[in-house]
């Protein structure tokens, strides 16, 4: 899964990108132009901890987002192409870094900061761009509807119902991912990557001590999270003691890294389920109303190929239970079979022959 960090030039997405992959990118060398770093982050979960503490494992190993730091983009009315459009188009969803940090040693590209305006220029590239794309396509189907001899004229039809409605949504300043598709037309949509359709955390980068702006943003899949940037980023850089000291003399109890990689997460519609032993603990991913055999794909294909059974317990009655053998003991290790819809925190122990 990977996350675009995306926001006007100067917003922090360096610095954000730093802080989340303790990483130590060169802050605002590219002047706006085109560039991606990509990092590699744990999602940081109190469960995962917790089962190592019991199962102390030689291994422990995190769910994972990859985050990819996306200069280029300028707001407004830009037309955005090649590299760059190529890049956004594979992400998954977006963290649109926006400034309310003052700062006169940094200059902002609009003269002034103003995080409502910023969030409406941001949106206002990626709506056009994909008025673009969907124009694109209608002129495509229209053109194959004219010529015919091709694919059933009403699935031509009902790809032209779509993107007119899509059309329609757009030009009135909607993103596309406030629009409710069945299986089928999503399906239609497979290979497009538009831009609006993907989840989007605002989020909002502060100056330290600042309070956040009040900021609506009443968007299907999108969510507002405000953090203290460079703050955050010079913590990321502690070691994890002083980071510790740093943290409560500051009276600061919870990292607001922490919390946006857990959104990031959440926004996706992921979720994780755990495998534990004495090799390894770890924790995966899969999509929100994933089945058991879908799960055990993510494991290996060889455990979906050869599915049997899952063993599953929920992770409170593990741990209120303190162990496997006490939960199959007590009857809570449940089998279950390929259809078996996986909720987050499930202990899934597969079951397979090939
Ligand atoms: N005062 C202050 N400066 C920041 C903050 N976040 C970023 N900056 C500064 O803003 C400039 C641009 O940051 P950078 O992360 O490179 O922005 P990018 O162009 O969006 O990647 C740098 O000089 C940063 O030090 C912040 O929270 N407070
Ligand atoms: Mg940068």
């Amino acid at each position: 899964m990977k996350l675009g960090i995306i926001g006007l030039p100067q917003s922090g997405k360096t610095t954000l990108f730093n802080a989340l992959t303790r990483g130590n990118q060169p802050i605002a060398t590219s002047g706006g132009r085109f560039e991606v770093h990509t990092g590699v982050v744990d999602v940081p979960d109190g469960r995962v901890d917790r089962l190592s503490a019991m199962f102390k494992p030689r291994k422990t190993i995190y769910a994972k987002v990859t985050y990819a730091d996306i200069a280029g983009l300028e707001g407004g009315s830009s037309n955005i192409s090649g590299a760059l459009l190529n890049q956004l188009t594979q992400m998954d969803g977006f963290v649109n870094v926006i400034r309310c940090f003052e700062d006169e040693s940094v200059p902002h590209p609009s003269g002034s900061v103003n995080p409502g305006r910023d969030i409406t220029a941001m949106d206002a590239e990626l709506l056009l761009n994909d008025l673009i794309a969907v124009e694109r396509k209608l002129e495509r189907l229209a053109e194959e509807r004219k010529k015919g001899g091709g694919r059933d004229k009403a699935i031509i039809e009902r790809e032209i119902v779509l993107f007119e409605r899509f059309k329609t949504h757009l030009e009135s300043d909607h993103p596309l991912r406030e629009i409710e598709l069945s299986a089928e037309e999503e399906k239609t949509l497979a290979g497009f990557g538009f831009l609006t359709r993907k989840p989007m955390l605002i989020l909002l980068n502060l100056a330290e001590g600042q309070a956040a702006p009040a900021i609506q943003y009443p968007h299907a899949r999108s969510a507002v999270v405000a953090l203290q940037g460079k703050l955050e980023m010079d913590i990321a850089q502690l070691s994890a003691d002083d980071a510790q000291l740093f943290m409560e003399e500051y009276h600061i109890s919870e990292l607001g890294l922490n919390r946006v990689i857990s959104l990031s997460y959440d926004l996706l519609g992921l979720q994780s389920f755990f495998t534990v032993g004495e090799d390894e603990v770890r924790a995966w991913t899969v999509r929100r109303g994933a089945s058991a055999v879908e799960a055990a794909g993510v494991i290996h294909t060889d455990l979906a190929k050869g599915f049997i059974r899952a063993e599953t317990v929920p992770y409170h009655d593990l741990v209120s239970l303190g162990g496997m053998a006490e939960a199959r003991g007590k009857g809570k290790l449940r089998l279950e079979g390929k259809e078996y819809i996986v909720k987050d925190g499930d202990i899934l122990h597969v079951r397979f022959n090939v």
